[in-house]
């Protein structure tokens, strides 16, 4: 299950390998990096099962294992002992048997690390956040969700199983509670009005791009973190690259305009990981083939690196402060 499936075999940015199923191989680890090379479940451009690859890689630095955060300035990759299992093997044409192998690793890196899954296609945070729930708490987890789609389809183009689907087949398990559901950066042309009244009915809080540009997007956080204070055991945070604006992000599946800037969508994970109790994270969608100078599988490196970086920030005793100047003291 460890093996790479497409690309060589390198890991996230040079850190230390570790096998999924032996637990002994990252037991110093907080956060261990997992590839789901999928893209069976996309309905329109495929391509994202060279996600993981593309998106291990892409950086211009040294892949020393090493990257101390200029803002936070912590080492998001030494200081919580990032480790990277590889791809799990998940044939593109088995969708069941592809989702049960990522699921199973999942939920077995779950017991013991923080959960960080490199996409492929949307439909893998199914089996991802499927996973944590059986491991940390079955309806216990909070989905925090950002997307250019609702991803709540009921069926798409016969497919029960697809990039289209994953967040009702998660509150329709049980997996995750539709009040503790919540969407950040939709817009476009889908889903239609009774997939809209279905979100409703669970009790899904969806922000539309309007309201985000209207409200602010802090604003809209703040909500949302106060909500995820009670209530729940942790936070999934799922980021489709596609939320970004396709300037930012054109190297993905299902380009929407309009969409969020690499700073907004930099800054939310952070201040998510910085405010919130984060058990598990995908960053899914990359499909490098429509990819321009790497600038998408660069947006999603950041967004891990990131993410990692506002962890390791929470395990000092500093608190972030965006007002200070870079070089006093902070
Ligand atoms: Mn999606």
């Amino acid at each position: 299950m460890g093996s790479l499936m497409y690309g060589p075999d390198f890991t996230f940015l040079g850190v230390s390998k570790c096998d999924a199923m032996d637990s002994k191989t990252y037991s110093n680890a907080e956060v261990v990096i997992i590839g789901a090379p999928f893209d069976g479940g996309t309905s329109y451009r495929s391509g994202a099962k060279f996600g993981p690859s593309a998106v291990r890689k892409a950086c211009y630095l040294e892949h020393d294992g090493k990257r101390p955060s200029l803002a936070l300035r912590v080492d998001g990759l030494t200081s919580l002992q990032v480790h990277d299992a590889g791809d799990v093997q998940m044939p593109s044409g088995n969708t069941e048997i592809a989702c049960a192998r990522l699921e199973q690793v999942v939920a077995k890196v779950a017991g013991h690390a923080i959960p960080l899954i490199i996409g492929g296609d949307h439909t893998v945070t199914w089996p991802n956040v499927t996973g944590i729930a059986k491991a940390k708490g079955w309806g216990n987890i909070a989905v925090l969700h950002f997307d250019a789609h609702a991803d709540t389809g009921e069926i798409t183009e016969g497919a029960l199983i697809g990039h289209g689907q994953p967040m009702r087949k998660l509150i329709e398990s049980g997996a995750v509670r539709g009040d503790r559901f919540f969407q950040i950066g939709l817009r476009g042309y889908w889903p239609d009005e009774p997939t809209l009244n279905w979100m409703a009915q669970q009790g899904m809080r969806s922000y539309e791009m309007s309201e985000i540009g209207a409200r602010g997007l802090n604003v809209c956080l703040t909500e949302i973190f106060q909500a995820v204070a009670s209530d729940c055991d942790g936070v999934f945070l799922s980021v489709d690259i596609d939320v970004a604006d396709p300037a930012a992000a054109p190297g993905t599946g299902t380009p929407e305009p309009g969409g969020l800037s690499a700073r907004e969508l930099l800054d939310a994970v952070r201040r998510i990981c910085l405010e919130t109790h984060v058990v598990g994270m995908d960053v899914v969608e990359v499909a490098p083939a429509y990819d321009h100078a790497d600038i998408t599988s660069l947006l999603a490196n950041r967004v891990i690196l990131e993410a990692l970086s506002a962890l390791a920030k929470t395990r000092t005793n500093s608190v972030f402060d965006p007002n200070q100047p870079l070089l006093d003291e902070r």
